[in-house]
């Protein structure tokens, strides 16, 4: 199977990468379907949503900063590396994350598209002002505080600048994305349940055009039924195999 997938990289012109929460389970954070102890008796789909900002959003930010404690001390693993790798040898014309861990810019992917937005980025609920706090320096200030953020120019609540359930995906983002697919002639998906849309239509769009489909999971997916080659196993162990 691995011989096969590195064909179809080989042979391939254009080739992408789909990536979910599962190419970073190995650097510590856990996945969507993995939640445990703190937040177990809370489903991510409760708590990433609008309403339960409107409703409560101590708690919404107090999930946020949790995750952005835990992803500060999280590094890339070998498969966020292993991509970065097989871009800047001109295999993978880019990655299409559904990730909002910033893993895939700190391991050097230079072609990234962040689908469901970024967590160190935030952003006003009234006006269009938008921080990204790894550039302003502030985001320790931020996961330590205790207080709701407000906008430095309006004053309204601040929101981490991520999509949330029920909300349409950055539009340009988005584009970019379907548009690679429709050139991609090879997509290698990596730790997704491919359950959640409009991102999960990214191996469907390259797979009706052609493309073949390499899934690198440990477990089977809802795009499983598509894949040319399914890669049972960790992203960290396998990826690397696929880089010569
Ligand atoms: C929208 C950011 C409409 C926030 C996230 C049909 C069509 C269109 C929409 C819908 C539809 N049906 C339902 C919907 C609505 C909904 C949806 O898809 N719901 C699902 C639950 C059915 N979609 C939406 O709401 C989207 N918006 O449709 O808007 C609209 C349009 C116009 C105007 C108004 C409205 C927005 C969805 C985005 C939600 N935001 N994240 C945050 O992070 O806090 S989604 C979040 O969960 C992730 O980003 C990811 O996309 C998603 C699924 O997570 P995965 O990444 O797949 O991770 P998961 O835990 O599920 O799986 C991990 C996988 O890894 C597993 O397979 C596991 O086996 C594997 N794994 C584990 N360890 C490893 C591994 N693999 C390899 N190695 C390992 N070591
Ligand atoms: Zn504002």
């Amino acid at each position: 199977m691995l011989s096969h997938a590195a064909k179809i990289l080989a042979r391939s012109k254009f080739a992408i990468a789909f990536t979910g929460a599962g190419i970073s389970a190995e650097s510590g954070i856990p996945t969507f379907r993995g939640f445990n102890g703190l937040w177990k008796r809370y489903r991510p789909e409760e708590l990433a949503t609008p309403e339960a900002f409107r409703r409560d959003p101590h708690l919404v930010w107090e999930f946020y900063r949790w995750r952005m404690r835990k992803i500060l001390r999280a590094k890339p693993n070998p498969a966020h590396y292993a991509l970065a790798r097989l871009e800047e040898i001109g295999v993978l014309k880019a990655v299409i994350t559904q990730n909002v861990d910033d893993l895939h810019r700190e391991a050097g992917t230079k072609n990234l598209i962040e689908l469901h937005g970024n967590i160190f980025r935030v952003r006003c609920t009234s006006c269009d002002y938008r921080e990204n706090l790894k550039g302003s320096g502030r985001v320790h200030e931020f996961v330590e505080s205790r207080e709701l953020p407000r906008c430095p120019r309006c004053g309204s609540l601040l929101r981490p600048d991520v999509v949330w359930f029920g909300e349409p995906l950055p539009k340009e983002a988005l584009e970019k994305a379907f548009n690679l697919a429709e050139r991609a002639d090879a997509v290698i998906v990596v730790g997704t349940s491919g359950v959640v849309y409009p991102a999960a239509y990214i191996p469907y769009i390259v797979k009706e055009r052609g493309g073949r489909v390499i899934e690198v999971n440990v477990e089977r997916s809802g795009v499983t039924p598509v894949a040319d080659v399914f890669l049972r196993g960790k992203a960290g162990e396998v990826l690397p195999k696929l880089v010569k």
